[in-house]
């Protein structure tokens, strides 16, 4: 018995030591803007002018004053792979129809998650979403319609619109790891949970295109990245072609 007993923890001391903990710490980011901000489109409305206004004035390019920090920019660390051990269950992405334009406006999301769709406006809209110039959605969004989901499988940039209202416009950009951000008002974002080490990592604005810049990760401490688009298209980073 005893024997028994020494020959199994022989085996279970031989057993290689789980795998320690990947290490990780904080990317925090602000991306900014340096240039001059054009004038927003005017856009008459025709379709429910009652609930949508009778004019939308379009902006793409959203800066704080006078930071300068850039809204609805989207940063990614770039050729990482997702955590083995992947969350129990991915939580929907809302995307909401709301006062005749899109909420989020620009949205991240990681593969294998939902983008789940509502209307909170008393009109029909229609969500039309294309992925490399096909849809990948189309649906008619009525009055108190249910929700509509769809699971993203690929990653890369979905263009959402609306087939009723041309004016309403957003995006969405999948990653392959949960690995990125959206800069908020101030042109801020923090990416969580990113193993430690040397990373590639890049910003993408509708506007402003693509800037490239890297980080170093320390152990459980922060790294930090400013990317600063510019007008006369120099940018702090390497503008990646397009
Ligand atoms: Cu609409």
């Amino acid at each position: 018995m005893l024997l028994v007993a020494l020959f199994l923890a022989l085996i279970i001391s031989n057993v290689p030591p789980a795998l320690a903990q990947t290490e990780q710490g904080v990317v925090t980011v602000q991306v900014l803007y340096h240039g001059t901000i054009p004038p927003p489109t005017g856009v008459i409305v025709t379709r429910n002018p009652e609930i949508c206004g009778t004019q939308v004035l379009l902006q793409s390019l959203t800066v704080h004053s006078p930071s300068g920090g850039l809204k609805d920019a989207v940063v990614t660390i770039d050729g990482i792979s997702a955590p083995e051990t992947a969350p129990a269950g991915m939580a929907p992405n809302v995307l909401s129809n709301s006062r005749c334009s899109f909420s989020p406006h620009v949205m991240s999301l990681q593969t294998g998650s939902p983008i789940e769709i509502h209307n909170q406006d008393p009109i029909m809209h229609n969500t039309h979403i294309n992925y490399e110039m096909r849809t990948f959605i189309n649906v008619a969004m009525v009055v108190n319609a249910r929700p509509v989901a769809k699971t993203v499988a690929k990653p890369g940039l979905y263009r959402v619109q609306c087939d009723v209202h041309k004016f309403m416009g957003g995006y969405v950009l999948a990653s392959t790891h949960p690995y990125f951000g959206v800069t908020d008002d101030h042109g801020n974002t923090r990416i969580l949970n990113v193993p430690a080490g040397h990373h590639d990592i890049s910003v993408w604005h509708e506007r402003l295109g693509q800037l490239q810049a890297h980080v170093s990760v320390p152990p459980n401490g922060e790294a930090t990245a400013t990317f600063e688009f510019r007008e006369d298209k120099t940018g702090h980073g390497r503008r990646m072609d397009r």
